[in-house]
């Protein structure tokens, strides 16, 4: 008796979705373009900083055009809740069991919005190296984030999260000398997986490297 081979009917599954998310990003670029919005997505494990580099610069940005953020997580609206103190809308994008966020879902929580009222759009991604790499949201620069507390190889480990990202930013800092963070072997690893990558070094705790990304944020803005 002849058996249907089971994993290319998973594949094909897994293809059609992406192929969707995909239709879906495409659609939401133009859209974006259109608003003449600036996208940009933080992706990186959990903890490493998201929140906090976004607080930040949501901070500093409001000062100097309208800006709105999305936030993902599995549950609760902690971060949306943190982020709302900087005075910019915010929503929280719940995804219960899912490990990222699809265009789908930005789509969904840009509901109600004018985008045309808006200039920047951050949006911070659920805490996670390997699932976000492959949902593309429709967003113009994508940022990875490592810590110096994850140790210095990972983008070895996750080298699609790193290749998938515009820049690379190396967070906290501050505790590089606790933790003994070898920044050149971290380079190196960044390097190894995405050769030429733009890498920021900053802490948003003590300010250190933050106005060298803010400038980043505004160059790449700027540049259209
Ligand atoms: N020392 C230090 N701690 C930080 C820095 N950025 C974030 N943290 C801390 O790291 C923890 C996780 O930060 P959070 O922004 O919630 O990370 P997220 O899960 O990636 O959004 C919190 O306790 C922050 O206070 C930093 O630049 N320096
Ligand atoms: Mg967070």
């Amino acid at each position: 008796m002849k058996t249907m081979p089971r994993l290319p009917r998973l594949i094909e599954v897994r293809k059609n979705v992406l192929k969707q998310n995909d239709l879906l990003a495409r659609a939401l670029r133009e859209r974006f373009r259109e608003a003449g919005v600036f996208v940009v997505s933080i992706v990186s494990s959990p903890g490493s900083g998201k929140t906090t580099l976004l607080e930040k610069t949501l901070t500093q940005f409001r000062c100097e055009c309208r800006v709105a953020a999305l936030v993902g997580d599995l549950a609760t609206d902690n971060d949306a809740a943190r982020l709302a103190r900087t005075e910019v809308p915010v929503k929280q994008i719940t995804t219960g069991t899912v490990c990222h966020l699809e265009a789908a879902m930005i789509e969904h929580a840009l509901e109600g919005w004018n985008l045309a009222a808006l200039d920047c759009l951050f949006i911070e991604n659920v805490g996670n190296l390997v699932c976000p790499s492959s949902y593309d949201l429709g967003e113009d620069l994508r940022l990875t984030l490592m810590s110096v507390t994850e140790g210095e190889d990972k983008p070895l480990k996750y080298p699609t999260i790193f290749n998938s990202a515009d820049a690379a930013v190396i967070t906290k800092i501050d505790l590089a000398a606790a933790v003994e963070f070898d920044s050149k072997v971290a380079y190196q690893s960044i390097q190894s997986v995405r050769p030429g990558m733009q890498v920021f070094e900053l802490s948003a705790k003590s300010g250190q490297g933050m106005d060298e990304w803010l400038q980043f944020l505004r160059r790449t803005r700027d540049q259209g």
